[in-house]
């Protein structure tokens, strides 16, 4: 499936000789259901009563079975029998037809929007909500399968059924089948009428009990909050409040559900009673058979089941169009960060980086990155300081094409980064984030995300590169431990050195930490800072640098504030030139350098 253009017809043309064959089947299952009563009716009108039958059936029974009457009515049993059995083997093979194309369409459909959401550039998932787009893959796609697999073919079987009944009728007595229909209409409008409020109940339904589960997870998810402020009592009221509106909503929808039934039946029986009226006097003055006055009967009872489903298909059908123009929405949405034509695969870079001009803005009309220029060579260790929000996460950003600027050249050797191949280009560059996001997998797992082919020694070897080797055998299962959704079971450190292995195993020329400074104490920050120091060896390195040490030890400084590059040098120059980088330090670093004095002959005396 080509990405972007979907209908339905393209969805299910693979699926085209399931398809045909449902078809076959849902003939049967209507034809079927027409003929179900007249093995009555040949009862009645053959058996009980002495019509002449049709001279087809007449030598086909007398040919088979006899001559007599028990011959008549073995032969209404064996129909009876038959139309059971093609009933079932019909109806089967089109459920089962109908499911198996309805999930087949549904893995496609998910397959190609999961492929297309997890390509589509940063730039659109900052805008649109996770839910939003985890209700797409799921509900939306869910309507559509549930559109194929209950409703394309089921919709056609009650048509074909209704208009059969009536055609059926018409053939047996015209003007009798006007009467017997007179309550047609009113039967319509009440079962329309009801299946609309019905479902509106049942909508308010979901609603309420979306948030009764909203209130749940909100409650699951921040417990630690709830236990520590000590609001159980609140939040269980507030949790019954809603249960309780949820069971009001629930039984007023099945009130309306409950009323349906029983008025249907009484405007069933008045119709029953017309064909009651007008068919005994029609059979009485011999113009009507018995048995056809039978199957007049037996068509009325079930024409309210076609009915039914046909308004209940309705709200089936809504849903699937709605999840369907939602998914092309999805699929429709250009990649703003992609492949350009003649784009080749990056070569093994010696990582020389520049920023060349560049602007850059998230929405339009709000620049953030400002003409900004800068220079890292090969091997260097680039620190970027700055004021909150002056842009640095949106520097490092730039260099992966998370997003692309809006004008200059974010360079890698020289060469603009779109030339290059997006996944040859990230390939080369590792990332250690502020907030280390571990897997729900084991530790061994998680390290080798940075390169799955690596042997389980290269992951040993980097965890111990990383100082986390130690701790890692200290784990109940070792290197086969599952850590947490959010690796919760381990600490900032913990996560941060497996974060590092994982960069130490994909051995990138390119480096880019977003230095945790947080959450830290200080033996596990000289753990991390040892293991970041032996992954920087060697490789260009730029650090959004929080602390002291690291600043210091750059081989260059770039201070960023207000998306421009304002000042740069080492820390001493900086020091030097008194401006917005020795203002900093002044109000920042110096108290850090302070504590760092402080906190090491703390634990010296410790020590002793
Ligand atoms: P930090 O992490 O607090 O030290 O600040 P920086 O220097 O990393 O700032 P940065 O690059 O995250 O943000 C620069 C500006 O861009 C700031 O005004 C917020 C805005 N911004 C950042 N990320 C996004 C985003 O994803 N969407 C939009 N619309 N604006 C963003
Ligand atoms: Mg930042």
């Amino acid at each position: 499936m080509k990405k972007g253009k979907i209908n339905i017809t393209h969805l299910l043309s693979p699926h085209w000789k399931a398809l045909g064959i449902a078809f076959v089947a849902v003939i049967g299952e209507s034809g079927t259901d027409l003929l179900e009563p007249w093995p009555l009716k040949i009862i009645f009108d053959y058996v009980l009563s002495s019509k002449q039958m049709p001279a087809w059936m007449a030598s086909l029974v007398h040919s088979t079975l006899g001559d007599d009457k028990l011959a008549v009515l073995s032969f209404a049993a064996l129909v009876v029998i038959s139309i059971a059995i093609v009933g079932a083997i019909s109806s089967y093979t089109e459920d089962y037809l109908t499911t198996s194309v309805g999930q087949w369409v549904m893995h496609d459909l998910r397959r190609t929007v999961y492929h297309h959401i997890q390509r589509l550039s940063l730039a659109y998932h900052d805008k649109k909500r996770t839910g939003d787009l985890i209700s797409r893959v799921t509900s939306d796609i869910d309507a559509i399968q549930s559109l194929i697999s209950n409703v394309l073919l089921g919709m056609l079987v009650q048509i074909l059924t209704l208009l059969g009944m009536i055609g059926v009728m018409f053939y047996l007595n015209w003007r009798f089948t006007l009467i017997a229909l007179s309550v047609a209409p009113a039967l319509f409008l009440i079962v329309y009428s009801f299946t609309r409020r019905i479902k509106q109940a049942s909508r308010a339904v979901r609603k309420k009990e979306g948030e009764v589960i909203s209130v749940l997870q909100e409650v699951l998810s921040s417990i630690r909050v709830v236990q520590a402020f000590t609001r159980e009592d609140y939040e269980q009221r507030r949790f019954e409040q809603e249960s309780i509106e949820s069971v009001g909503i629930a039984l007023r929808a099945r009130n309306l559900k409950a009323m349906l039934p029983p008025i249907v039946e009484i405007v069933v029986a008045l119709g029953t009673c017309l064909v009651i009226w007008y068919g005994t006097r029609l059979v009485i003055s011999g113009q009507l058979s018995a048995g056809a006055l039978l199957v007049f009967f037996l068509y009325l009872g079930k024409m309210y089941k076609p009915m039914r489903q046909l308004s209940k298909m309705t709200d089936t059908v809504s849903k699937a169009v709605v999840g369907f123009e939602r998914i092309r929405e999805v699929l429709e949405t250009d990649m703003l960060v992609r492949n350009l034509p003649g784009a080749r695969k990056a070569p093994r870079f010696k990582g020389e980086i520049e920023f060349d001009h560049v602007t850059f803005g998230y929405e339009e009309g709000r620049t953030v990155l400002q003409d900004l220029n800068l220079k890292i060579e090969p091997g260097q260790l680039a620190a970027l300081v700055g004021p909150t929000g002056a842009g640095k996460t949106t520097v490092i950003s730039l260099i992966p094409r998370f997003y692309d600027p809006a004008s200059g050249h974010v360079k890698i050797d020289g060469e603009d980064v779109r030339s290059f191949k997006i996944k040859s280009l990230r390939q080369q560059i590792s990332f250690v984030l502020q907030e280390s996001l571990l897997f729900r997998a084991p530790v061994w797992q998680n390290i080798a995300y940075g390169r799955p082919e690596a042997t389980r020694d290269e992951i040993v070897r980097a965890a111990r590169l990383a100082n986390a080797h130690e701790f890692i055998e200290k784990l109940s299962e070792g290197y086969d431990t599952m850590v947490g959704e959010r690796g919760v079971t381990l600490s900032g450190g913990q996560r941060q050195r497996i974060a590092i292995a994982r960069a130490i195993i994909r051995n990138a020329p390119i480096l880019i930490l977003d230095e945790p400074s947080s959450g830290l104490d200080a033996a596990s920050e000289e753990l991390v800072f040892d293991a970041l120091a032996r992954l920087m060896e060697g490789k260009t390195s730029i650090v959004i640098a929080h602390r002291l040490a690291t600043i210091r030890r750059a081989d260059v400084i770039f201070v960023i504030n207000e998306g421009r590059v304002v000042e740069s040098g080492t820390h001493h120059e900086l020091l030097a030139r008194g401006g917005l980088y020795a203002e900093l330090y002044e109000i920042q670093f110096r108290k850090e350098e302070m504590d760092d004095l402080e906190s090491v002959s703390f634990s010296a005396r410790n020590h002793n």
